[in-house]
């Protein structure tokens, strides 16, 4: 991408509005706008990390067994009052009335309308187990919409939903999404910790939100150090395997890890001092277990083995790749702007050229740029007629994990240098050599 012709609306004054530094940045960095309170416009910039994100998220639930569909965000309120959660949900959920003066609403989450898929083809525990998932925005018309993507009112989830013909199976189907989870925060770069939590609206008594440290986290948590340094599990576990996905997760749950809503002083106060986490934390997924609540009022039932009807047990499984968004650029910033992590970068690379018009350093950057998009690299090329320090400001508020710095002083020496955006290291090499490293 060239930046010249590319949609890049950078600020240089930070948002009034914006409290924390995620928000901050994003608006700073063009990646985002806010249109109405908790409701934004994404831009090109952040579109990239956003599709970036879902990717991640859709791989690894492919990986676990799970299967997508898209469910539509508006919904009928007839299905919403068989679960019995048209009025029990409140102010927080958007009603609509369309002109046939049906009552419909934008759906803030999807158990009824999957169950209500799911009844509708399934008939027999053969078919089980079952976990379908989609990646749909969201809206709830949260009091207080805040901090930008963090907490909006119209935003992206990935809900997953399981299907177990009893409380054994749907263990199995919950520590699988358990599993998943773990491995989907570790590949965007995050440390994310498993915590017990409450089930608020969803219902159920089993839960846990997965919770990465911020200081600017809306949870106050409290947990065992040594989550911080644990074995993600690798691409080649076995998600079939009962035994083994229980292993993980009774490993993942030895030490204490609550969220204030479960916190509990007495077994907190059991963890050695030195090993004692309290800080704050952002909710990046919710995983329930909630047995027959929605089969039962809503007859989802299968044939058991013995003939006999059964209503399913089932779980939801949330990730917010909206807010992960904002939720990265917490864990990973500095002074001069975002640290994208390279899987969730918007470019791999960031080309810039340090004297636009000379003929020199307009040659390299085009053969620098043919060779590495030629290669599949995403390279976004500093191609404006602008002074180097207005160039290297907006490749570092951006925070493309490489820069390639092409000016007329290396080249004398037919070298650029190659610069890690993380860690400020530089290096000097030929144009060849960059190529090389850049397509490692
Ligand atoms: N149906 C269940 C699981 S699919 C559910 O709705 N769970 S949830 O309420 O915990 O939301 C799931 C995830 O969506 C959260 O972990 C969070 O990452 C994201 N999320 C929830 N509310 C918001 C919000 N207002 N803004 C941005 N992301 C949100």
């Amino acid at each position: 991408m060239r930046l010249s012709r590319y949609f890049l609306p950078i600020m240089r004054e930070t948002p009034k509005e914006a409290e924390i530094v995620s928000h901050r940045l994003m608006v700073r960095a063009g990646m985002m706008r806010q249109e109405a309170a908790g409701i934004y416009a994404f831009l090109p910039l952040g579109l990239r990390v956003l599709r970036k994100i879902e990717q991640i998220v859709r791989e690894e639930q492919d990986r676990s067994g799970a299967i997508e569909l898209l469910m539509p965000t508006i919904q009928s309120a007839d299905l919403w009052r068989e679960s019995g959660r048209y009025e029990a949900y409140g102010k927080e959920m958007l009603r609509i009335e369309d002109r046939h003066e049906r009552e419909m609403l934008y759906g803030p989450t999807n158990e009824e309308m999957i169950t209500d898929i799911f009844r509708a083809y399934v008939r027999s525990y053969k078919d089980l187990p079952l976990n379908l998932y989609h990646i749909q925005w969201k809206f709830r018309d949260e009091v207080r919409p805040r901090f930008g993507l963090m907490r909006g009112r119209e935003f992206l989830m990935k809900d997953a939903y399981s299907f177990d013909i009893d409380q054994a199976g749907a263990q199995h189907s919950y520590n699988k999404m358990f599993v998943a989870y773990l491995r989907t925060f570790a590949r965007m770069g995050l440390k994310s910790i498993p915590m017990r939590a409450d089930t608020g609206p969803i219902g159920g008594n089993l839960s846990h939100e997965f919770i990465i440290l911020a200081s600017t986290g809306e949870s106050e948590v409290f947990c065992h150090k040594d989550y911080l340094d644990m074995a993600v599990p690798g691409a080649d576990v076995n998600f079939d395997d009962a035994g083994a996905m229980q292993t993980i997760v009774d490993q993942w749950t030895s030490q204490y890890a609550a969220t204030s809503d479960m916190h509990d002083a007495a077994a907190y106060g059991l963890v050695p001092v030195d090993k004692q986490v309290s800080a704050r934390g952002i909710e990046v997924g919710h995983i329930f277990y909630f047995g027959t609540k929605y089969s039962a009022p809503m007859k989802a039932v299968v044939a058991g083995p013995d003939g006999k009807e059964v209503a399913v047990h089932g779980g939801s499984y949330g990730i917010g790749p909206s807010r992960l968004v904002a939720a990265i650029i917490e864990a990973s910033h500095d002074d001069a702007g975002i640290v994208w992590p390279e899987p969730v970068a918007p470019f791999k690379v960031a080309l810039l050229n340090l004297k636009q018009g000379g003929a020199e350093t307009d040659a390299a950057c085009e053969q620098l740029y043919r060779d590495l998009s030629a290669k599949g690299v995403d390279v976004l090329y500093d191609d404006r007629d602008e002074r180097a320090g207005g160039k290297f400001a907006t490749a570092d508020l951006i925070g493309v994990p490489w820069q390639v710095l092409v000016g007329p002083k290396g080249l004398a020496e037919g070298k650029v240098e190659v610069k890690k955006r993380a860690d400020g290291t530089r290096e000097q090499m030929s144009a060849a050599a960059a190529v090389d490293l850049l397509t490692r």
